[in-house]
Order: structure tokens, then sequence, then C-alpha cells
């Protein structure tokens, strides 16, 4: 065979072996993407007689874009003004009472949606690390380095959960997977998902990635969207 023609062939064999492996890949994150049909019949759309949004009304607009959690190498770690700082496996989370909330996210763009949450209660988890007298504050972060926080007092008043399920599913990863902050009545920037990592501090102060960019600091979602 002249040297051309079995060149030829070698290109040919690498261009196929690298279409066949895009097509591999397309098809894995279809898979993964999960189909919205396969939600579709599965999400509940209604709960104790109220009519529920759907995952499917959710805006994609985070700042770095989907964040694609392993659970099995996912940990959530809680530190800082405790006595016993800890962390758990995604494993070990789900092993947990959990407790279900309807409850609205509103986003300082202007939407809105409605939907069934379950998962971990904060206090529970916050009752084995043992906030320390000082801390006041509790600051979350995500794996995309996105950061919010909020009063103690609020988490503690109102019985905030980190939600697993939503709508009767597992969390979807755009809407956080693995754990989201339900913060209800506070505008959706205070709503962080894919936690990794939650500190409880004395500095009242912190700001987080939006709050420090001009985003109210109590953030409720009946109160001013900028400011303090
Ligand atoms: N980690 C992380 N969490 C985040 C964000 C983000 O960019 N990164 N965006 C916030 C904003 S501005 C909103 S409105 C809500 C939207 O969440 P949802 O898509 O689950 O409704 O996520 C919040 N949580
Ligand atoms: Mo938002």
């Amino acid at each position: 065979m002249p040297k051309t023609t079995k060149r030829y062939g070698l290109v040919l064999v690498l261009v196929l072996i690298a279409v066949a492996t895009w097509l591999a890949f397309l098809s894995l994150g279809q898979g993964e993407a999960g189909d919205p049909m396969d939600v579709q019949h599965v999400e509940i759309q209604e709960y104790q007689g109220e009519k529920l949004g759907s995952i499917e009304d959710f805006r994609e607009n985070s700042i770095r874009g989907v964040q694609y959690l392993d659970p099995d190498d996912y940990r959530l770690a809680i530190d800082g003004r405790v006595a016993m700082p800890a962390s758990w496996s995604y494993a070990e989370l789900q092993e947990m009472d959990h407790i279900g909330k309807l409850v609205t996210i509103n986003c300082v763009e202007g939407w809105s949606v409605k939907v069934l949450w379950e998962g971990i209660a904060l206090p529970d988890l916050l009752a084995e690390v043992q906030p320390a007298e000082d801390a006041t504050t509790v600051i979350f972060y995500a794996s995309d380095g996105y950061t919010t926080s909020l009063p103690l007092d609020f988490i503690m008043d109102r019985n905030l959960i980190l939600a697993d399920r939503i709508n009767g599913l597992p969390l979807p990863p755009a809407n956080g997977f693995p754990f989201q902050l339900v913060a209800e009545d506070k505008w959706g920037y205070k709503w962080i998902r894919w936690i990794t990592r939650i500190e409880l501090t004395d500095q009242s102060e912190f700001r987080g990635f939006w709050e420090s960019r001009g985003y109210s600091n109590d953030g409720d979602a009946d109160g001013p969207k900028f400011g303090d």
C-alpha cells in the first residue's frame, strides 16, 4: 500500500473514533440532564388541594452555570463558631429526619414559583455542632464559589430546611443537587444551591456574592432589593 493511502486510512480511523466518542458523550449528557418528559409524569402537581408550580418554571441564572456534584464524593461541613465542627456524607444526610414545606421562591428578576420542598431542618444539624454563644450569623458556601448569609435567629425561628427533594423528586442538578437552602420569605439570591459548607460567625456584617454587589443583606422578599 502506498504511504499516503496508509496515512489516509489512519486519519479515517481517528476521525471515526472521534465521532463515536462525541456521539457517546452526547447521549450520556442527555441522560444526566434528565429528560423533561421523565420529570413530567412523576413530579407531583398538587399538594393539599393546591396547584403547584413545576420544576420547569425555574430559570437558570447561576453565576457559573449548573454544578454537577457527585453524591459519592459529596460532604457537607459545618464549622466556625461551633463547639463540635462536623461533616456528613450524602448517604448520612439521607438517613436524617426530613420535613416538607410548601414555599414560594421569588427572584429579584421578577419571577416566582411555589413548590413542595422536602429536606433536613437546619436547627437539627446545628444542634449537632452546638453553636457558640457569640454566633449571630450563618454563612453558606457553594461549589460554584457562591456565598450568602442569614441571621442564626432567623434560621432557628423559621426552622429553615436544606431541601434535597422538590415536588417529590430528588433535587435536579439545576435546582442545586444535593441541597438548596429554602430561604422562605427571602429573595431568591438567599436560596443558595450546591451547598458544601456552612460557617457560623460573629461577623453580622458579612455580605455574600450578590449582597456585596449591592443587593440587600436582609433580603426580605417584601422589602427593598438593594441596600442594607
Ligand atoms: N450556588 C449558587 N446558588 C444560587 C445562585 C448561584 O448563582 N449559585 N443564584 C441564586 C439566585 S440569584 C436565585 S434567583 C436562585 C434561583 O434558584 P432556583 O433556580 O432554584 O429557583 O438561586 C440562588 N442560588
Ligand atoms: Mo436571583
